[in-house]
């Protein structure tokens, strides 16, 4: 099924945007749309409302908040599971061979990528990251606020 789901290259993962760009365009798959942003506390205790209790939710926190992020919007065949499966596990040291955080990530915490779990958290996902295509009505959007 053609779906659209909610990826977000980490601080960590900045400097190898390109190549995680890469990874996902040779899946098959389709960026629609891309933007940098910073995140504040306030969006990610929503993002990862299941964590704000965690002993580590500030070092989280402290993390995400330490540099750009980019906020994509990634289309395509079971782009969901997909993409779960392209990034590879949440600890880099359990992540599979060929996947983006075997090859990029350092640690669990700094894991340099975020995926949407399922297709109800991707739809709330883009609409979190990306309120100002709420009013879209194309199916596909390319806006365009960042050089690649
Ligand atoms: O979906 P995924 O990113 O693979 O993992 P989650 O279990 O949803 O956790 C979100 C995020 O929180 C994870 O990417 C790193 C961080 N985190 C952590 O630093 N330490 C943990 N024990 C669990 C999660
Ligand atoms: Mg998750």
């Amino acid at each position: 099924m053609e779906e659209k789901t909610y990826i977000m290259i980490k601080p960590d993962g900045f400097e190898d945007t390109a190549i995680v760009k890469g990874y996902i365009r040779r899946a098959g798959y389709q960026i629609v749309a891309q933007k940098k942003m910073r995140l504040t506390e306030a969006i990610l205790r929503e993002h990862y409302d299941f964590l704000v209790d965690k002993p580590f939710f500030g070092d989280i926190v402290e993390f995400m908040t330490s540099g750009p992020v980019i906020c994509m919007i990634v289309e395509g065949e079971n782009a969901v599971a997909g993409m779960r499966t392209l990034m590879g596990a949440t600890d880099p040291n359990e992540a599979a061979e060929g996947t983006i955080r075997k090859a990029l990530a350092k640690s669990k915490q700094r894991n340099i990528i975020h995926g949407a779990d399922s297709p109800e958290n991707a739809e709330k996902e883009i609409k979190r990251f990306f309120p100002e295509l709420a009013a879209e009505k194309r199916r596909v959007y390319t806006i365009k606020v960042m050089d690649e």
